[in-house]
């Protein structure tokens, strides 16, 4: 398997409860090495942007003030099989379906404000890593 990449982002529930530290460990733990890492804080204007895909479903509104609600923490990271073995780590999107060990299990506390989230294919990882990167921060 190729070594490759994926993105994810702290959300803010996770960073605002004192959660990134744990959930970095984890992630390391687990494998992952970090590219690119820093605390920013979203636009609800940006959250829309980045969720995009999601403006005709009914909880849009609320996801991008949700999301612009506290600062987040973006990561790029990289591991062999990246993206499926990052959305494994994660679990499901609604906490009560996320298996147990996962980083949702442990720290989301419903579907919205579920701790973290985690690119969905090898391409929008890419899309989603330069959203807020530039390359030269990737390394
Ligand atoms: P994921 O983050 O697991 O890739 P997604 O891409 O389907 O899930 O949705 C993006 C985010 O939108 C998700 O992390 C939380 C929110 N969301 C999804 N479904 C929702 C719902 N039914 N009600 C409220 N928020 C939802
Ligand atoms: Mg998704």
């Amino acid at each position: 398997m190729a070594t490759n990449r994926t993105f994810t982002m702290i959300k803010p529930d996770a960073v605002a409860e004192g959660n990134s530290g744990a959930i970095i460990k984890i992630i390391e733990e687990a494998g992952f090495r970090i590219v690119a890492i820093k605390k920013t804080l979203l636009t609800p204007e940006r959250a829309g942007e980045f969720y995009a895909v999601h403006a005709e479903r009914p909880f849009y509104a609320d996801l991008c003030g949700y999301m612009s609600s506290g600062p987040i923490i973006p990561m790029i990271l990289e591991k062999e099989n990246a993206v499926a073995d990052f959305r494994a780590l994660i679990g499901a999107t609604d906490p009560s379906k996320a298996a147990e060990g996962t980083i949702r299990k442990q720290f989301a506390k419903s579907v919205q404000a579920n701790a973290i989230h985690g690119s969905d294919s090898d391409e929008n990882a890419a899309i989603e890593g330069f959203f807020f990167f530039a390359g030269v921060e990737q390394f």
